[in-house]
């Protein structure tokens, strides 16, 4: 029987859970005790009324396709609001609403939405369970897709309210689905009640609490209180004989702008050559770390979360193996085709024959000759981490991984290199602080410009973009065995707009020079605009680029980087309001007045 008994004596979560209850109404209660049977139980129920789709078990034992509302695809920026008390406080790059401004509004849209629906109270908890790194959450929320996804996203249960005891420090998340009219969706945030109330998107990013509104948003403002960093970040592991001869294991913390092949180099394959030399690279996370100065001295992350939320369209064997291989059991796959001949998925970019019988992620007939996709762009496969054949033994670790280097990066066409170095922590704060990706036709608005984006956080800094560009520097004083900083570009194009270099599995390339680097077993070469690598020293052995192309990627071009730094200024004079650091511009002026 599904446990309608509360799971805790904690006042705080009783009360919070009694409100929820007389604000939406709902006909029933479900506390979410993270058993297989009960979530076995809401499965059947999402099966029977279709919410969930069964695939088929002897090919994908264990995966259900889910289509969205048609309205309800994506995050929504414009829609997600940070209620901090001040204005000012949330700053240029977020909405803001008055915290009680967005509680009334909000509570209109929340009163008996549940009526004739479950309420599923989920405790879960970001990070291993009772790790002094993890943080508590308890979600509330009517529906089952949700339930179903979080138990997969991170970890859920009686055992979170356990470890919670009658503390009150957990985050409360309420959600529900309500009506999905886009006019009345809102995902606001309350950084100073650790409360995130989300109403009207049973989308992902927007839905499942756990992962952006809490272990970014929220987190970024708790972590800035505490001491340490939240960030939008891949962890990676890459074991190599390192310089001294000895076999080790360096872990590297990435942060890309969406659609630069996060989850790709989250578990990249390393090239034949790189195989047959040892290397072996496992993976962290794809997507969040959080970060904290350890007892010795260098920076250690742990990735809170338990599954990958990753985009469906793109990924193939070619791209993502290791993601092919894990999403082909214990998935739940979003808006992605369903062929009914077997009743498989479907992708476009899966780089297999499309279904001639399919359905598209309307439910719609899917005409593969047609100009339109059969999966949505932003489709997504829900997959635990255990099913990936490469996730890093250290992945339960409580106390996480040393991070040796940051990687910087985004989508640039042109004026970036393929990799560069900073000369210190504060260089590299202002490399992340003026990162930018080009837009693609993935993206609303003019196509080809640059967004700025400092450190891939824009959507979800939590708090005024100054103070957290100020607290990267604060903490980088703190740390005696700081990791080296880097900015890298996959994309850089040549005359023929093709991208110069093969990226994929071959961009362990460009991470072994950084982990000789950070071995300091290689010499780089100083530009005014930081340390790039000596042309023989990116290995390009069995890869199609010559060695002028290597200099092409290498190059800093003065004009394209007047440019740039014009750019960068433009961003800075938009997000300063008196509160960027003047590290960060004094290091622009430095760099634009010096020469080569
Ligand atoms: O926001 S989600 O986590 O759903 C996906 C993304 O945009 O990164
Ligand atoms: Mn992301």
């Amino acid at each position: 029987m599904m446990n309608n008994l509360p799971l805790t004596k904690n006042k705080k979560v009783l009360d919070f859970v009694l409100f929820a209850k007389n604000l939406c109404s709902p006909d029933n209660v479900i506390w979410i005790d993270g058993s297989k049977s009960q979530l076995d139980e809401i499965r059947a129920k999402t099966l029977e009324s279709g919410e969930l789709i069964e695939l088929n078990q002897e090919l994908l034992p264990n995966c259900y396709l889910h289509r969205s509302a048609i309205n309800d695809v994506a995050r929504v920026e414009n829609r997600t609001f940070i209620c901090s008390e001040k204005k000012e406080d949330a700053g240029p790059t977020n909405n803001w609403m008055a915290p009680n401004e967005a509680k009334d509004k909000l509570s209109a849209l929340f009163k008996n939405s549940m009526k004739g629906r479950t309420m599923f109270v989920i405790p879960f908890s970001m990070g291993v369970v009772g790790s002094k790194f993890s943080k508590v959450g308890i979600e509330i929320t009517d529906s089952a897709y949700v339930v179903l996804n979080m138990a997969i996203m991170t970890r859920v249960g009686k055992e979170c309210l356990d470890v919670l005891g009658d503390s009150t420090d957990f985050v409360e998340g309420l959600h529900c689905t309500a009506t999905l009219t886009e006019e009345e969706r809102y995902i606001c945030h309350f950084p100073l009640e650790n409360a995130i109330w989300s109403v009207n998107s049973g989308y992902g990013g927007n839905a499942l609490l756990g992962k952006k509104c809490f272990a970014l948003r929220i987190a970024s403002t708790q972590a800035k209180r505490e001491g340490w960093l939240a960030e939008h970040m891949l962890i990676v592991g890459i074991e190599r004989t390192g310089s001294g001869g000895k076999r080790e294991t360096k872990y590297i913390a990435a942060a890309f702008p969406s659609q630069c092949g996060k989850t790709n180099l989250a578990m990249l394959v390393p090239p034949k050559e790189y195989l047959d030399k040892g290397y072996k690279v496992f993976c962290v996370g794809d997507d969040i770390a959080w970060l904290r100065i350890g007892k010795d001295g260098r920076l250690w992350a742990v990735n809170p979360e338990n599954g990958f939320f990753g985009v469906a369209v793109g990924t193939s064997m070619k791209t993502n193996p290791n993601a092919m291989k894990a999403i082909s059991s214990d998935t739940i796959f979003t808006n992605v085709v369903q062929d009914l001949d077997n009743n498989t998925v479907w992708w476009e970019g899966m780089g297999t024959p499309p279904p001639t019988n399919g359905l598209t992620w309307k439910g719609e007939k899917f005409d593969p000759n047609s100009s339109e996709n059969g999966a949505h762009a932003n489709s997504r496969f829900t997959v635990p981490a255990k099913n990936c054949h490469v996730i890093s033994e250290e992945f339960e670790n409580p106390e996480g991984v040393p991070i040796s280097a940051i990687v910087f990066g985004g989508r640039r066409q042109k004026t970036i290199p393929l990799v560069y170095e900073a000369f210190d922590w504060e260089h590299g704060v202002f490399m992340g602080a003026s990162m930018g990706s080009t837009t693609t036709a993935a993206q609303q608005g003019a196509q080809g410009v640059t967004r700025r984006d400092p450190m891939a956080m824009l959507p979800f800094i939590g708090y005024h973009v100054g103070d957290y560009l100020k607290h990267w520097l604060e903490v980088g004083k703190k740390i005696k065995n700081p990791p080296k900083i880097f900015n890298v570009n996959w994309f850089r194009k040549d005359e023929n707009d093709k991208f110069i270099w093969p990226g994929f599995g071959e961009n362990l390339r460009v991470l072994d020079w950084i982990i000789d680097r950070c071995e300091d077993s290689v010499q780089a070469n100083k530009t005014k605009i930081g340390l790039i690598p000596f042309d023989k020293d990116i290995n390009i052995n069995g890869i199609d680029i010559t060695s002028s192309q290597i200099k092409t990627l290498l190059e800093i071009n003065d004009t394209e980087w007047s440019e740039e730094f014009k750019g960068i200024e433009e961003f800075f004079d938009k997000i300063d309001e008196g509160k960027l650091p003047k590290e960060l511009k004094d290091k622009l002026t430095k760099l634009k007045g010096d020469k080569k």
